[in-house]
């Protein structure tokens, strides 16, 4: 029996990657996306992919109950994956409410509408490594306390407990990835990754001049997209739900990741980077490093691209669409 998947969040970074992966496993693949005024449904992700005609889309939002459950009424997925979310840390300060709306509340949606019409289907949370926020151990595991530093992140630590608590009260399959900074030339442009590998091919090319980033001090485990949407489905193939910690082990500050952008093209960053006092976060994540050793443990998941190279391909990739 061809097994049926459903991700809200499909017309994002992850939910492009693990589409593909999905059906390359041959899933029948369903995400929800939002209509918008501009395009019905921005499939430009799926598009780069060359998969935008392999996937089924629905329409729907995470805030809309009613569609949600008759979207799972009528697909019976077997897996559900939520990755859907108002997903930027910097946004969630100037919208808080629709973050909690979306991001925290939108989580008992789907959750809810699994419970009313597929009890058995498996869950997948996109919980975050924000959730750390003013980090309690060097390096964090599943057994760190959380300590949420934005609107974002507390949002993101209700979608984590309210997914554990509707696993012990209800035995629904649910499990949660609490997943690190993962990037790729799909990343959303105002993420600090594809803004610098963006202004630095404009630079290169002759668009710009200048690079205007805030904390250039803070540091992040990055890895690359493509291996952590490995490890969400591979949680949704063990018996037991559960949560895991993905990331690579190793971090970087922001600077670092700029530096290697700026000589991958042959350029100096000190020539290029502005500091904007402006782009300070009101509450910063000054450092996240992540333990990925349950992960690599019991789902047998290993990251395969360093930061070094994800940047590099990221460099080449906003060239070739911007020449
Ligand atoms: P993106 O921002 O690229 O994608 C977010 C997706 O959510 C988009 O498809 C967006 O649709 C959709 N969305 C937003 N609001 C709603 C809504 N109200 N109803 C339905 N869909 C909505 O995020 P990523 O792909 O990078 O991340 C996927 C998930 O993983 C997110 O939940 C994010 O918070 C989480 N996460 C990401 C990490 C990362 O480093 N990338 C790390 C840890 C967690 P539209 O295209 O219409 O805007
Ligand atoms: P983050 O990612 O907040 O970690 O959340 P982002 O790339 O936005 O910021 C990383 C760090 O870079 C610093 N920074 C800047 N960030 C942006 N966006 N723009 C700038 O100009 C800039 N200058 C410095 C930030 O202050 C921060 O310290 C991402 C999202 O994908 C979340 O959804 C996810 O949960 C977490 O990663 C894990």
């Amino acid at each position: 029996m061809t097994r049926k998947a459903l991700i809200t969040g499909i017309t994002g970074q992850d939910g492009a990657y693990l589409a593909q992966l999905l059906l390359s496993k041959g899933y029948e693949v369903h995400g929800m996306a939002r209509r918008s005024s501009t395009a019905d449904v921005n499939l430009t992700r799926l598009k780069w992919l060359g998969i935008e005609k392999d996937v089924q889309i629905v329409d729907g939002d995470l805030q809309d109950l009613s569609g949600l459950v008759r979207t799972i009424t009528t697909i019976k997925p077997d897996e559900v994956y939520n990755l859907a979310a108002q997903s930027f840390v910097a946004s969630s300060w100037q919208q808080p409410i629709l973050t909690g709306q979306v991001t925290a509340l939108g989580v008992t949606n789907v959750l809810e509408a699994i419970r009313l019409a597929k009890p058995d289907a498996r869950f997948y949370q996109a919980s975050s490594s924000e959730m750390y926020g003013l980090v309690q151990h060097p390096i964090q595991s599943e057994q760190t306390p959380f300590y949420p530093r934005s609107p974002y992140a507390v949002a993101k630590l209700y979608g984590h407990w309210i997914t554990v608590n509707y696993r012990e009260s209800f035995g629904i399959h649910a499990s949660s990835g609490i997943l690190f900074n993962h990037e790729s030339p799909l990343r959303g442009i105002e993420f600090v990754t594809r803004k610098v590998t963006d202004s630095v091919a404009r630079i290169k090319l002759g668009l710009s001049k200048e690079l205007r980033l805030g904390n250039t001090s803070a540091k992040r485990d990055w890895g690359h997209a493509k291996d952590y949407v490995q490890a969400m489905w591979l949680m949704l193939q063990q018996d037991k739900a559960d949560d895991y910690v993905v990331a690579t082990g190793r971090t970087s500050t922001v600077r670092t990741m700029c530096e290697i952008a700026f000589e991958h093209v042959g350029l100096n960053i000190d020539d290029h980077l502005v500091i904007d006092e402006k782009l300070f976060r009101p509450a910063e994540v000054d450092i996240l490093l992540g333990d990925p050793a349950k992960a690599k443990a019991k789902l047998g998941w290993e990251p395969t691209t360093s930061m070094e190279d994800m940047i590099r391909e990221m460099v080449e990739a906003d060239l070739k669409r911007l020449s």
